[in-house]
């Protein structure tokens, strides 16, 4: 999504895993809203192994999928055969690579398949906001305080990687 923040994880999780990982970092497990989007996410996967996205199957009717922001997939870019939900416990998505059009397959959520991922966080993070601490008359001596805080929630620039 414009204003959006992405970052590339190459060490591989399982989805569970991924999406806790990107919940302690303030962001989600990506979340594709359109084909260009994929497209661009895609386009950064490093390996073979494709990225885990946010979309999960629904709990409450097996046919329909749910990304992680809640929202109803609408725009949908499964392989051909998928989803197959082999051995029915493949509730979560990954997309596969290049090669595979940057398609999508259901998998395990839990350690079975452990692949990179891709975190989300949307546009406001990633700001720096930089508090000046005035000085108090009486305090003039003192050096003057510069108090910046860094939310710890930021996710690094765009399509950074790291393993
Ligand atoms: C193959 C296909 C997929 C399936 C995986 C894991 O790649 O059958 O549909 O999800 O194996 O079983
Ligand atoms: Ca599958």
């Amino acid at each position: 999504m414009q204003g959006s923040c992405y970052k590339l994880f190459t060490k591989a999780k399982s989805w569970n895993s991924a999406k806790s990982a990107c919940e302690a970092l303030g962001a989600k497990l990506v979340v594709l809203n359109s084909l260009a989007e994929n497209q661009a996410v895609g386009e950064k996967i490093t390996g073979g192994q494709g990225t885990y996205i946010g979309l999960y199957r629904s709990p409450k009717d097996k046919s329909r999928w749910l990304w992680l922001d809640q929202s109803r997939a609408t725009h949908t870019h499964w392989d051909s055969g998928e989803p197959n939900n082999v051995g029915g416990s493949e509730d979560c998505v990954h997309m596969r690579s290049k090669s595979s059009g940057y398609e999508w397959n259901d998998l395990p959520c839990n350690n079975v398949y452990h692949v990179p991922y891709v975190c989300e966080t949307s546009g406001k993070s990633g700001s720096v906001i930089l508090y000046i601490a005035f000085v108090q008359p009486k305090a003039r001596a003192k050096r003057s305080q510069h108090i910046s805080t860094t939310y710890p929630n930021i996710a690094a620039p765009t399509f950074a990687s790291s393993g």
